[in-house]
């Protein structure tokens, strides 16, 4: 079956990303619809040999009449203010944003590890989780299948794609004029990021994390089902385009580095890379534009007897967002009859 599909958010990276990948997927599209902000309604972009133009969101729900799916990533302001207007004929709304992603009556899903959930959504709502939690899951579900993981510390080294096509722009725009002796401009992120790290992604709550880092405690409980506890450090790194983590799990009872590796390789989604001798380990430049997350690094936490420590690399803009997204919808295609 072929479905009318609207992509809001259409000019941003994850919009743009989630025309390519409907297109490589050959997604079942009957009918696409873009939809933006004033900024880019008239622009056009071509989707499989077509030029299609940006109309501007207004909250006319006739213009989502007769669509099944509306992928939405314009921001957490765009998608609270719109929900009504998207979801009110039926229309099916996969948010990528922040928006709904705790609310009980809304499905946080990933894949690889939830699929099920997305069959229980009585707002026809079902939210995208954060990225660098996407491609932790995945992850840790193939070690959950295993044995019951109780903890897990986690420290992130995220690209410059997470914030956006403008925060990409940026990044190289400093490495541009730093090459060139010239003063490189800050205006997205918080301080230089070239040739730095930044420690804060964004802001800070009550208990000294930041709101980036309770996204991965709270969304990762949700979507496990899980009372696995989380606790991250998250960092904005001068890499374009994709996530890295290193983890360490602690499960209920040991389990060895074998039988890690054989259910990653076994796990959906994932590719296990771990030759560290020969320098084979997944590392950001490479595993961008790709859709599986990569793990390597594996190894026996010195510091924990039930513990495991590995290294997991993912596309930030793929699997941490319009993939994860298309897949959902692929997912509810095959089985929401
Ligand atoms: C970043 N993870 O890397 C963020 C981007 O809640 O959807 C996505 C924020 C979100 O900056």
């Amino acid at each position: 079956k072929e479905l009318n599909i609207a992509i809001v958010g259409a000019s941003g990276a994850v919009g743009q990303e989630l025309l390519k990948v409907l297109a490589q997927r050959n997604f079942p599209v009957k009918s696409l619809k873009l939809f933006g902000s004033e900024r880019s309604a008239g622009h056009t972009y071509n989707f499989k040999g077509k030029e299609i133009e940006v109309q501007l969101l207004t909250k006319t729900p006739e213009d989502f009449k007769g669509i099944d799916i509306a992928f939405c990533s314009a921001g957490g302001g765009v998608s609270k203010d719109y929900a009504e207007t998207i979801t009110k004929y039926g229309c099916l709304m996969i948010d990528n944003s922040n928006a709904f992603r705790m609310e009980k009556d809304v499905p946080l899903v990933v894949p690889e590890v939830n699929a099920e959930d997305a069959l229980n959504r009585p707002r026809n709502i079902i939210s995208n989780p954060n990225c660098t939690t996407i491609q932790m899951v995945v992850a840790l579900k193939a070690i959950e299948n295993l044995c019951h993981i109780k903890r897990v510390h986690v420290a992130t080294y995220q690209a410059a794609s997470g914030a956006g096509a403008t925060g990409m722009a940026e990044l190289k725009e400093q490495a541009i004029a730093i090459a060139n002796n010239k003063e490189p401009v800050v205006k997205k992120f918080s301080s230089q990021l070239m040739f730095n790290l930044i420690p804060q992604i964004d802001v800070f709550t009550e208990n000294d994390y930041t709101k980036e880092e309770m996204k991965m405690y709270n969304e990762t409980q949700k979507i496990m089902h899980s009372d696995i506890q989380v606790s991250a450090t998250c960092i904005r790194v001068p890499v374009m385009r994709a996530h890295s983590e290193a983890i360490w799990v602690e499960c209920d009872e040991e389990i060895t580095v074998d039988q890690a590796a054989k259910a990653f390789v076994e796990a959906e989604g994932i590719q296990l890379m771990d030759d560290p001798s020969n320098g084979v380990y997944p590392m950001p430049l490479f595993i961008a534009e790709k859709d599986d997350v990569y793990v390597g690094r594996i190894r026996r936490d010195l510091a924990n007897p039930k513990g495991l420590a590995f290294w997991c690399v993912g596309d930030q803009i793929r699997k941490g967002a319009a993939l994860n997204a298309v897949q959902i919808a692929e997912w509810l295609i095959k089985n929401d009859k």
